[in-house]
């Protein structure tokens, strides 16, 4: 190996040259710009193969971080959305510069900005939601909130699911006259997804009473 030094007009330039085992010699120019690149990452080689048109420094400095050479990216924290309703998993993440596409094993669907869904595996549990359920939101969620449909950190019943007669939770003298169809709801007691806790007003010897009977449906919730 032999070591030239070649001083240039804006850098000082070594000048490595090397006998390979075929034979032939080939040169290793680093320049102080060059050696800098090649300490912040692994692009030190980028700094290296650029010597030939006098430019490896500068390469090796703008690899060293963003890599082959490239300009650095912002990295940024993306969330696993697996049952793709748009809003992430705060559990599953990856830092990258762009949204990886996830579609597998760890993320069954793409990763996004958003962490904020509160049942990660149902994709009808999301921020917003605006529909009520009967059944609980597909593990994992908050096992205190079940039926937390909109993630809002409550479990609401359908309004129109609940008793209205003329007292509370109890059968007013007029709710056994409803020409129509009988007064009966849910119960403030009722438990989401249950169908008990209701009651229906009935005439009882000349009382308007609550009777309480199974409810055709569960309470749905959200
Ligand atoms: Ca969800
Ligand atoms: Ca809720």
């Amino acid at each position: 190996m032999r070591l030239k030094t070649i001083v240039g007009p804006s850098s000082l330039l070594f000048v490595i040259t090397l006998a390979s085992c075929g034979g032939s010699d080939a040169d290793l120019v680093i320049n102080e710009t060059g050696a800098s690149g090649g300490q912040q990452g692994a692009s030190g080689s980028i700094g290296n193969a650029g010597a030939t048109s006098g430019g490896g420094g500068s390469a090796g400095t703008s690899g060293g971080v963003g890599g082959a050479g490239g300009a650095p990216c912002p990295e940024s924290t993306w969330y696993c959305d697996g049952d793709k309703d748009t809003f992430g998993d705060d559990n599953v993440t990856i830092a990258a510069c762009e949204a990886p596409a996830g579609g597998d094993a760890m993320c069954p669907g793409p990763y996004v900005a958003s962490s904020t869904d509160c049942a990660p595996a149902d994709a009808e549990g999301f921020p917003g939601q605006t529909m009520f359920f009967g059944s609980p939101l597909t593990p994992p969620f908050d096992a205190k909130l079940a039926f937390d449909y909109d993630c809002n950190g409550k479990e609401e019943r359908d309004p129109a699911q609940l008793f209205k007669g003329g007292a509370a939770d109890m059968c007013g003298f007029a709710d056994c006259f409803n020409p129509i169809d009988k007064v009966k709801g849910f119960l403030a007691k009722a438990a989401c997804g249950s169908t008990t806790g209701f009651i229906e007003c009935n005439s009882n010897f000349g009382q308007c009473t609550g009777v309480e009977k199974m409810s055709p449906e569960p309470l749905r919730c959200r």
